[in-house]
């Protein structure tokens, strides 16, 4: 993996981390959808490692190449609970891992969720589920086709963070990201003329409830021509004519080349720029014997006043 796409935290830093993190475990009421402990969260972040702060403002301000940010040696709880085995579990308690997450996260931007997805929670567990197998959502455990989260959404988030509470037992369940700064060079100015037309519908993904519905037909790259801004969902977008679907089919091979593969440890974080780049999943088998593999995520913002009309004034909570 390039080096800048990769940040690792020295055992100091790490225990200032986990000083912080403990703190907000004991924050009133210890619920991170909660204002007042939120408020707390924000102002805790501030007090992250410098080095830390440093690399998410650098990210901020250039995703690179990778389109990715891998955050390691952050501080994980000493035991962890059996994996939750329910559909669309939430995690609303201020556990260490939670409360890493969302300091770590708010110093980057604004926390976010949606009101049909996950019950609108904050920080969503992302575990598979008995049945959903085959289901093309975080639950499943076949490929996960790659994506760009909520692509059908007018207001997806900017980054999603992804941070690894358990690995699976196998280790062979790879989170996959690819970034369309490298795909760019893999496509002719055929594909990346298509690729900017709206000849593209996206729908919601099955972790929304109705009555979300589909987009109208939109690009797939938009922005600047070199350097362009990515949207599509490979299992939830659909190509409106045989052009559109012929400059799918070499954006797939494109992603595909470049796509790296990240097994991720426990108390591993990573942030994908939902702008620039996909993520996706490999295969696993899952044993749903309460050790199976658990990730906690979180969406971010950089602008929370541009979703205020979905929004209530001080909620975090996107209709
Ligand atoms: O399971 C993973 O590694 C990624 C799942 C995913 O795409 C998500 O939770 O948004
Ligand atoms: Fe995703």
């Amino acid at each position: 993996m390039n080096p800048e796409s990769r940040f690792e935290l020295s055992d100091a830093e790490r225990a200032d981390v986990a000083l912080l993190a403990e703190e907000l475990t004991r924050t009133p009421p210890g619920l991170v959808d909660e204002r007042e402990w939120l408020d707390r969260c924000r102002s805790l972040s501030c007090h992250l490692p410098a080095r830390l702060q440093d690399r998410l403002r650098a990210f901020r301000h250039d995703p690179g190449r990778a389109g990715m940010l891998l955050i390691r040696n952050l501080p994980a709880a000493g035991s962890v609970p059996d994996t939750p085995r329910e559909g669309d579990s939430v995690e609303r308690r201020a556990t260490l891992s939670a409360s890493v997450l969302c300091a770590v996260s708010m110093e980057l931007g604004e926390v976010v969720a949606y009101r049909n997805e996950k019950q609108g929670a904050l920080v969503q567990n992302v575990v598979p589920v008995p049945g959903r197998e085959d289901q093309q959502s975080n639950a499943g455990s076949v490929p996960l086709e790659m994506h760009t989260e909520n692509a059908f959404h007018p207001h997806r988030p900017d980054y999603v963070g992804l941070l690894c509470v358990r690995s699976d037992h196998d280790r062979t369940a790879g989170l996959r990201v690819a970034c369309v700064r490298a795909a760019m060079e893999h496509l002719d100015a055929g594909t990346r003329e298509t690729l900017r037309r709206p000849l593209f519908t996206t729908e919601p993904p099955p972790s929304f409830e109705r009555p979300d519905s589909g987009t109208k037909p939109h690009a797939v790259l938009t922005g600047d021509v070199e350097d362009p801004d990515i949207r599509i969902d490979f299992h939830a977008t659909h190509a409106t004519d045989p052009w559109g679907r012929q400059a799918m089919d070499a954006l797939a091979d494109a992603v595909r080349a470049v796509s790296e593969e990240l097994v991720l440890d426990p108390a591993d974080l990573v942030y994908v720029d939902n702008r620039v780049a996909l993520h996706g999943r490999t295969a696993f088998t899952p044993r749903y014997d309460g050790e199976d593999r658990w990730l906690q995520r979180a969406f971010v913002h950089l602008d929370h006043r541009r979703s205020r009309a979905v929004r209530s004034l001080h909620g975090r909570v996107l209709s």
